[in-house]
């Protein structure tokens, strides 16, 4: 029996050929054997090279980057996952950080781990000013709207099942992980946050950061849901 048995990573990706079979070998090494690729339409060869390199893919054919994850969530836990790892399809996560984020799970002092940008290194370039800032200006909120102590809104994350279950997740766009985060402090979950590194994304172009409507869109979304739930 191997630490991650009970664990599953899920990862969202659109066109990341030349990148996920690297993120899904990495896992492998890193010990993780179950892992689901949630493909969204890719028009590479995404889908082919994840199941190479031992993957489990799972086609959405709705877009959005929170309808990947959720799928891919649902998909793990009908295998009898029981703790879910986040992790984006391009290598700007290191896969071999993978054990920081699930150990509080496994040892149940968390419920939610977050990976913090700000807390960990990140290579030069790896994030533009307006995600900096963004990021810090949303972590502000969360911290004073919902009293969670938070750096950061980064996508590498472990949670467990039964609370993403209870969470009843709506968001199905880029707002996604924030909706996880502010649902969970207002339930009172322990939310925990570890220091992960962030690389530069690996072959091919971002669709969310990189782009002037990726960005307004991920803003538009990550403010929505930051504000609308800290209401009532
Ligand atoms: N399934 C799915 N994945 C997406 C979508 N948009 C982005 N992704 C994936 O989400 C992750 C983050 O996207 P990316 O383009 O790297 O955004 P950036 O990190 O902000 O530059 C990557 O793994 C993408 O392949 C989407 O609409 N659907
Ligand atoms: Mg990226």
């Amino acid at each position: 029996m191997s630490a991650f048995d009970r664990v599953a990573a899920v990862v969202p990706a659109l066109n990341e050929e030349g990148n996920i079979g690297a993120v899904v070998a990495g896992l492998r090494l890193a010990g993780v054997d179950r892992i689901v690729v949630v493909d969204n339409g890719s028009t590479d060869k995404t889908a082919s090279e994840a199941a190479a390199a031992g993957a489990k893919v799972v086609h959405e054919h709705r877009m959005g980057y929170g309808q990947a994850c959720q799928t891919g969530s649902e998909a793990a836990l009908d295998d009898g996952a029981e703790f879910l790892v986040y992790i984006d399809g391009d290598q700007s996560s290191r896969p071999g950080e993978i054990d920081d984020l699930v150990q509080p799970l496994l040892d149940d002092t968390a419920d939610l781990v977050l990976g913090s940008r700000v807390l960990g290194t990140r290579e030069r370039g790896a994030m533009g000013a307006h995600q900096r800032f963004g990021n810090w200006l949303t972590a502000a909120l969360m911290r004073r709207l919902y009293a969670i102590d938070v750096t950061d809104l980064g996508p590498y994350r472990a949670i467990r099942g039964d609370l993403l279950v209870a969470l009843n997740m709506r968001e199905m766009t880029f707002g996604w992980p924030t909706e996880m985060m502010v649902k969970s402090a207002k339930r009172g979950s322990r939310i925990v946050e570890v220091p992960v590194s962030w690389d530069r994304r690996g072959a091919g172009e971002s669709k969310v950061s990189g782009t002037l409507k990726g960005s307004m869109l991920a803003g538009y979304h990550i403010l929505g849901v930051t504000l609308r739930n800290a209401r009532g």
